[in-house]
């Protein structure tokens, strides 16, 4: 069976991703790592090997891939957009660090490679509507340089060394297992928390942002398809442009008073957050993700949100 190392299992998606990727190969076959071990859940603590693992230090990830042997690195290191355009340098050192080390560790050991890529990595010059999956990238933030650099790294990777690099361009993703951190898309989880709590929600994106967004269920389920994809059937790797659904506020505000009728939102202009997210696609064509490796999402937003808010009002009472 494969040994999957994970890179991040304390954040947004390592947390649900570990989780998953335990069921499909067996809790002991795949180790968990984070530089803050203590961001681990509970159950990734107990159901098998967790590591701190400092991913911006190669010698760290090379010692942990050659003692367990690993076969693939989901490397999910990374600073999202809003947090890492108040300190690019360490949005840059952190996005960049990781992954350069997974590249090299990955070549010498040969592993496969995961490192998810954004609809970030698109600016204001890209399609907007239907953003084709090969098109212009010139992003105006250092989470989308680091991507788009990211993607070219790992392609290169590929080409002239072998390694079997993959990834996807996530839109925004929404779950309720570990809280998203400094994303110019959080707006659309805090907004289910808010309607639990039965608070106002202040939203910081502009009525009419329209963004390109993904269920976590779905986000793992694609993370792991487009790994066991037949290589000799990928046209593209670096990377794959996956969406399930996109929507305004006023949308994802009207399908949650669906079901709380009295839940209240107002408008608190986030101009960071606005600029971020009105330089990227209002929503991308996936057709290249469901030909050459059948990506197909569940989730659309009625769907998720009730699961969304079913699953937070247990977590929140
Ligand atoms: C962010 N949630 O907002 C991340 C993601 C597509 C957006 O990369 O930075």
């Amino acid at each position: 069976m494969k040994k999957i190392l994970v890179l991040g299992s304390g954040g947004q998606i390592g947390s649900e991703l570990t989780v998953k990727l335990r069921e499909v190969y067996g809790n002991s076959n795949v180790v968990a790592t984070d530089l803050d071990v203590s961001r681990l859940t509970a159950q990734i603590k107990e159901d098998g090997p967790c590591l701190s693992c400092d991913a911006t230090k190669a010698e760290q990830i090379a010692a942990i891939v050659k003692e367990h042997k690993i076969d693939a690195i989901y490397n999910l290191v990374a600073i999202l957009s809003a947090t890492a355009e108040k300190n690019p340098m360490l949005g840059w050192d952190v996005g960049m660090g990781a992954l350069i080390n997974c590249l090299e560790v990955s070549r010498e050991y040969k592993a496969a490679l995961f490192t998810p890529s954004s609809i970030g990595a698109f600016g204001p010059n890209t399609p907007l509507n239907g953003t084709p999956q090969d098109t212009i990238q010139r992003p105006q933030t250092i989470y989308g340089v680091t991507k788009v650099a990211g993607e070219l790294l790992s392609d290169y990777y590929f080409k002239r060394f072998g390694v079997d690099t993959r990834s996807v361009r996530f839109p925004g993703l929404i779950s309720y297992v570990a809280l998203p951190g400094g994303g110019t898309t959080d707006y659309a989880v805090d907004i289910y928390y808010a309607a639990v709590k039965g608070e106002k929600f202040e939203c910081p994106l502009a009525k009419g942002t329209l963004l390109d967004m993904m269920y976590m269920p779905d986000a793992i389920d694609a993370a792991i398809k487009i790994m066991e994809a037949d290589p000799a059937k990928l046209i593209h790797r670096n990377s794959f442009n996956v969406t399930a659904m996109h929507f305004d506020p006023e949308e994802i505000y009207a399908e949650i008073r669906k079901h709380k009728p009295s839940f209240e939102m107002v408008y608190k202009h986030d101009p960071l957050k606005q600029q971020i997210a009105d330089s990227w696609p209002n929503w991308m064509d996936d057709s290249a993700a469901r030909q050459e490796w059948g990506f197909k999402p569940e989730y659309d937003l009625a769907k998720m949100t009730v699961d969304m808010l079913d699953k937070l009002s247990l977590k929140l009472k």
